[in-house]
């Protein structure tokens, strides 16, 4: 087969791909021009290749190997840092579908914006055509995925992040779904003209078209605008695929955890980001007896198995972790599991060509390369690594995964934990009356904001099942779709127990009242033994929550009065908060499912 376009053809398009995606990469590179066009096989030799361009090229700089085997680190453009969320569109044919917690535009419009942005967008490049399965290769929960990307970066990180390869698009046959990904960094070159290290564009659009599952990004090569498998494909455009297929793509982490009985359990559980989902996952329990393993650290997908229990696969093969706070006093698994073939993206480097960054370790080296390259010491003033910075690692090195981690037909789920950044209300651990009311703690998910984002400090940043930037469609459609779900799963009568966590509520002197990290252990003992039917609650306006005496704090330096703290219950804060989620509410213009906004009425009467 051959490509019937300007460009050189640098590798063959491989044996027996699909008509309908060699097509494809023929009609993107007609409007992108790319140099070459590469099919990436998903080799190991390919990876080797693509780092020693990289390295090469400046994108790249080796790690000292005697620290850490076969590790890089890259530092971005210093405008190309974070998530966009303001140039991150969900372009459905009616705004309505979007909803009010997404960005919308009409998608015939932006279709003409970004055919403006990608024609000639390539050109000096090299286009990679990149297919990757999410979930397990031939898992009945796993899906396809194709994305074109002119960044080489995004490749290698593509490579640990998917199963990324030819096994993958030998999967795509002439009736697969599969899901269309168009990336370009936006920075084509002139003949001659030399190249950046990190290229990238001023101008970004991060555009997800729901209705024809494509994605199209442009101008950014950092995480999840630019690996477009993971927040684009497996939640904007999953959720809405599972929202039509019946099954849910959310912003989970999960989890085996075997009691000292020998139980095992899985959780599945919900935090907005930057709120702890990988020290979760990665846990190391203080109680005695008590083991957690990993299955997934950010996104999970959850279904109705055919034994009618829920079931959820990690979508991923790799964690995207955020480096600042790793240490080995806060999660030394990922520690362990960072310790050579990784990928470090913006954090600092020592004077012996290892990485760092705050939190790494108690004391900071006395000198160091920041993040932008240049000289920093502890007296320099600022962070030495990005705030946002990242380790890329492939899941299988962490060694807390679980046996099961890749298990085709996935792990059933026996508790869902909702959890937000709560320094005041939220008590520590609260349990759902039922479905109904676990998904009203799902939906008013929220923490205070705090001086570092915009807004009044102390005033609630909603963040709906820690979905807001990642739901592909009208929030309040995914709670009715959340019903559904639990209706179908009461059929067979297995609806998983439902909970809310807060581990960040502050005593009235400002510090938190729990320890967290490892001691989280705690409430997950409570969690599981509810959930095993060995303890009783008791009721309160916001749930059942424990009885004091069942809260393990042996050998913690939490006093009575802490716990009597963490859950103490304020009649006219909760009021407030009430009057507050009304008017979240309010902002769907009637269409939040009648099932949620009773659970608001029930909380009101329930407060007296
Ligand atoms: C992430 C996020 O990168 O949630 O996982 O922002
Ligand atoms: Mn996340």
């Amino acid at each position: 087969m051959s490509i019937a376009t300007a460009v050189r053809q640098q590798s063959p398009v491989p044996e027996g791909t699909n008509r309908a995606v060699v097509s494809w990469v023929e009609q993107i590179a007609a409007i992108t021009l790319p140099d070459d066009i590469v099919w990436c096989d998903g080799s190991i030799a390919e990876w080797d290749r693509l780092a020693h361009e990289m390295v090469e090229a400046g994108t790249f700089t080796r790690i000292n190997a005697e620290h850490r085997p076969y590790s890089f680190l890259a530092r971005s453009d210093p405008d190309d840092v974070a998530r966009v969320e303001d140039r991150t569109f969900i372009c459905s044919e009616r705004e309505e579908d979007a909803g009010p917690t997404n960005n919308w535009r009409a998608p015939g419009e932006m279709r003409v914006t970004l055919d403006g942005l990608f024609y000639g967008s390539m050109r000096g490049r090299i286009m990679y055509v990149v297919p990757f399965s999410m979930g397990p290769l031939g898992s009945p929960l796993a899906k396809l995925g194709v994305q074109i990307t002119d960044s080489p970066y995004v490749v290698a990180s593509t490579g640990i992040m998917t199963r990324m390869g030819t096994a993958a698009l030998n999967l795509i046959g002439d009736t697969t779904p599969w899901v269309h990904a168009v990336h370009s960094v936006g920075a084509p070159l002139a003949m001659g003209e030399a190249d950046v290290a990190w290229p990238c564009n001023k101008t970004k659009y991060i555009s997800h078209f729901p209705e024809t599952r494509e994605i199209w990004s442009y101008g950014s090569a950092y995480g999840g605008n630019a690996l477009l498998a993971k927040k684009a494909f497996a939640l904007r455009i999953a959720s809405v695929i599972a929202r039509d297929e019946g099954w849910l793509a959310e912003h989970m982490l999960l989890i085996k955890v075997t009691n000292p009985r020998g139980r095992v359990f899985h959780i599945a559980a919900a935090f907005p980001s930057a709120c702890g989902k990988t020290n979760l996952a990665m846990m190391v329990p203080t109680i005695p007896g008590w083991k957690v393993e990993t299955i997934g650290d950010d996104i999970a997908w959850l279904g109705r198995g055919e034994d009618g229990r829920l079931r959820a696969i990690n979508p991923e093969a790799g964690f995207f972790g955020v480096a600042p706070g790793t240490g080995y006093s806060t999660n030394a698994t990922a520690m362990d599991t960072i310790w050579g073939n990784t990928i470090f993206t913006n954090v600092a480097m020592r004077d012996d060509g290892d990485v760092w960054w705050e939190g790494m370790t108690d004391k900071a080296p006395d000198h160091l390369t920041d993040w932008e390259g240049r000289s920093w010491s502890p007296a320099s003033g600022r962070p030495a690594a990005h705030p946002n910075s990242r380790f890329t690692v492939a899941a299988r090195q962490c060694p807390s995964i679980a046996g099961e981690w890749e298990d085709p037909r996935g792990v059933v789920i026996d508790a869902i934990i909702f959890g937000g950044r709560r320094a005041t209300n939220v008590p520590l651990v609260v349990e759902a009356r039922d479905w109904e009311h676990g998904v009203y703690l799902g939906a008013t998910i929220s923490s205070e904001r705090t001086a570092a984002a915009e807004g009044t400090i102390g005033e609630l940043r909603r963040d709906p099942f820690a979905m807001g930037p990642f739901c592909g469609y009208n929030m309040a459609d995914h709670w009715a779709h959340w019903l559904s779900v639990g209706a179908a799963l009461r059929t067979t009568g297995s609806v998983p127990r439902v909970f809310q966590v807060n581990w960040f509520r502050k005593g009235a002197d400002g510090s938190f009242l729990w320890p967290g990290f490892g001691e989280n252990s705690r409430v997950l003992e409570w969690i599981l033994e509810r959930v095993d039917g060995k303890l009783a609650a008791q009721e309160s306006p916001l749930g059942l929550i424990p009885r004091r005496e069942d809260i393990n704090i042996d050998g913690l330096d939490v006093s009575e009065s802490d716990l009597d703290e963490l859950f103490a219950i304020d009649r006219d804060s909760w009021l407030t908060e009430a009057d507050s989620t009304e008017r979240f509410f309010n902002t769907f213009e009637g269409r939040v499912p009648a099932a949620v906004t009773n659970q608001l009425a029930v909380l009101r009467e329930k407060l007296g």
